[in-house]
């Protein structure tokens, strides 16, 4: 695991003459915020009824709004008050969500319409594996529920000290990965005070712990894994805090496909073909592959899958850009006096490929120049924590920023 924390943090800097125009939202209340989703993922190429759960009534709710293209939205719930007896409270309705065959998997934003206003975002994971919601007793390995494998494993932390269960079976010398959702599903929801913090482990029919995970990809396990041994084995997860929310809904993958966890360089110019290095599991790494993006692909950041081994890779993210592209150089660029020169505007990807790693570079600028600089890099997957630095000819410090602040809200970049 050590080799993905440490020697696949890629970064990209995309420097503009340009100024950020910031805006602000305003606030209003009773318009629903959405919660939660459950289970949290859905499978392509079905329709699937999920329960949407919000803070304040979706009474009259008559619509569905999905990012991107292949995903529709439909609500099932009658949106009729009961007469007599306790009337719903309209917390929790069921959307059906049809997912075309063809659509890349991963993160889908959704909203809900309302009479009171559109929902806040909610997030659909669409997967490619059967989706198995959580079975009710599952806390010992003892009730663990058994799947079949490839498969998407859904459930929730809904009860103080839960513990989920499962029991599969794998074959000797059987290579797979496990990739938990969770918290990463939680950044964007309106209002989620705490958020889980899930911890993975793979335990064999005696007991033992094969394998553990707590954080990956931020709070999220991930796990590859190849068996030694035929059997039975148990995953079991839970929040690492033994605390409940029933809005913390996850997801597992668990399959034995190409698992890319970054490609190199991470900024792709659109309209040509860039040579890329793909990082991660389940095929030979590193692996150099080409990318040509479709000229219509919008800038910014872009999910995108690869055919490794004749089979399709997980999502992985990619920054379109249409400047000149800078790859970080291979010789010493630590100190100021080592910096790689580079020309303005520019799109530069780099790594932070050893612990302790510096980046610099150098540019000219004329009295007067405006330029801004964005760094990307967690919001496209990376672990990095980037900080930026603009010093004079001299070294001296002109302007240092690390997570950017735009009205409320931070940017860990
Ligand atoms: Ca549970
Ligand atoms: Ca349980
Ligand atoms: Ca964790
Ligand atoms: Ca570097």
């Amino acid at each position: 695991m050590s080799s993905i924390r440490s020697f696949q943090i890629a970064f990209m800097v995309t420097i503009l003459s340009c100024l950020l125009a910031l805006s602000t939202a305003s606030a209003q209340s009773y318009y629903p915020m959405i919660m939660s989703l459950e289970p949290t993922a859905a499978q392509r190429g079905k329709t699937s009824t999920l329960t949407v759960r919000s803070r304040y009534t979706m009474f009259g709710a008559s619509k569905v709004w999905v990012s991107g293209k292949g995903v529709t939205g439909k609500i099932v719930t009658p949106m009729k008050k009961k007469k007599k007896g306790k009337a719903s409270p309209f917390t929790e309705i069921q959307v059906a969500f049809n997912i075309s065959a063809n659509v890349l998997p991963g993160v889908r934003d959704f909203r809900i319409a309302t009479p009171n206003g559109a929902s806040t975002l909610g997030q659909l994971l669409i997967v490619r594996d059967n989706v198995i919601f959580e079975q009710k007793k599952n806390n010992t390995m003892a009730d663990a529920q058994e799947v079949k494998l490839p498969v998407t494993l859904c459930g929730g932390f809904e009860q103080v000290e839960d513990v989920d269960f499962y029991k599969f079976h794998v074959k000797a010398g059987e290579r797979l990965s496990f990739h938990v959702q969770c918290a990463r599903l939680q950044d964007r929801i309106h209002d989620m005070q705490i958020h889980a913090d899930p911890i993975l482990s793979i335990k064999s029919s005696t007991g033992n712990t094969v394998t553990t995970s707590d954080n990956v990809f931020f709070a999220d396990p991930f796990i590859s894994h190849t068996f030694k041994e035929a059997g039975d084995y148990f995953l079991e997860i839970r929040d690492v805090r033994y605390l409940k929310n029933k809005h913390w809904q996850y997801s597992v993958e668990i399959n034995d496909r190409p698992f890319i966890t970054t490609l190199f360089p991470l900024g792709v110019p659109r309209k040509k073909t860039t040579a890329v290095q793909v990082v991660g599991h389940h095929f030979s790494s590193p692996k150099t592959t080409t990318i040509k993006l479709a000229k219509d692909v919008p800038l910014g950041i872009q999910q995108m899958k690869l055919s490794l081994n004749k089979k399709e890779t997980n999502p992985v993210a990619v920054v379109v850009h249409n400047l000149p592209q800078v790859i970080e150089t291979t010789k010493e660029n630590n100190t100021f006096k080592q910096a790689q020169k580079i020309t303005v505007p520019a799109g530069i990807s780099g790594r932070i490929e050893k612990l302790g790693d510096i980046d610099c570079f150098t540019f000219q600028a004329k009295k007067g120049d405006q330029y801004s600089f964005e760094v990307i890099a967690r919001r496209a997957g990376s672990s990095m924590d980037s900080i930026i630095r603009i010093l004079d000819k001299k070294g001296k410090r002109q302007r240092e920023n690390d997570d950017l602040k735009m009205g409320n809200r931070t940017f860990a970049d």
